[in-house]
């Protein structure tokens, strides 16, 4: 008879859950990139500090972002785009670091997508209270390319629609480590994120990170 490690010691295999026709949750994918990621992330952030971007119609968004990569996504009230030139600085965004690069394509060949080269990560931050209203992402060139997400810190509860804004969301709870993929037709769903529940994460304090990789052009 053989032993399977995985018999006896609860949460360690790597689950793989569809939440939609093109969208894969991977729970706990990035917890082995992890000791890497963190540092780069702080790097990143060094460099290009957190901010709290207005929308088109003059709204200040709850949500503090930046990017990496060779373009990064940006709002003011002159509407969306992707920038190569972080608007704070007047310089590049941050280069994307190679961990981060092997993550996401990691976690897009896991859900069948073979050579993905995002240009642009997305770095947002929740604070308690913090949200996403229901949106679409449709900045982007190429909606063959998924989208890429990785959560850290504090759980949140996002907000799953479909094609059309009226389709009532679906709330899946995306915890430290887990990585969705949408690709697919769910790559124009509508989605958000409620509120950000009070809490003290143990590695990420009072707060979530949501990485998205993005190609962009
Ligand atoms: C489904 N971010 O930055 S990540 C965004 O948690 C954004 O910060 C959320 O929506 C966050 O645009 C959600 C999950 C996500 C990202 C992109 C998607 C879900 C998506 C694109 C299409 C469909
Ligand atoms: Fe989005």
């Amino acid at each position: 008879m053989t032993t399977d490690l995985f018999d006896v010691v609860p949460d360690v295999r790597p689950s793989r859950e569809a939440m939609a026709d093109g969208a894969v949750l991977l729970r706990g994918f990035a917890r082995p990139f992890e000791a890497e990621l963190l540092p780069a992330l702080r790097e990143i952030v060094k460099q290009a500090p957190f901010r709290h971007l207005i929308t088109p119609g003059g709204h200040r968004m709850s949500v503090a972002m930046t990017n990496c990569g060779s373009v990064g996504w940006v709002s003011d009230h002159t509407g969306y785009r992707y920038d190569a030139i972080d608007p704070e600085s007047g310089q590049k965004w941050p280069a994307m670091p190679p961990v981060l690069r092997k993550l996401a394509a990691d976690a897009a060949a896991d859900a069948g997508f073979n050579s993905f080269g995002p240009e642009a990560c997305l770095i947002n931050r929740y604070v308690p209270g913090a949200k996403l209203s229901l949106h679409q992402d449709k900045d982007e060139l190429d909606f063959d390319a998924p989208i890429v997400s990785v959560s850290l810190g504090l759980p949140a509860i996002f907000l799953f629609g479909g094609p059309k804004r009226a389709d009532k969301p679906a709330r899946y709870r995306l915890e430290h480590g887990d990585v969705v993929i949408w690709g697919g037709p769910s790559r124009l769903f509508f989605h958000g994120v409620a509120p950000l529940a009070d809490g003290e994460h143990p590695v990420m304090g009072r707060q979530r990170i949501n990485l998205t990789f993005r190609k962009a052009r």
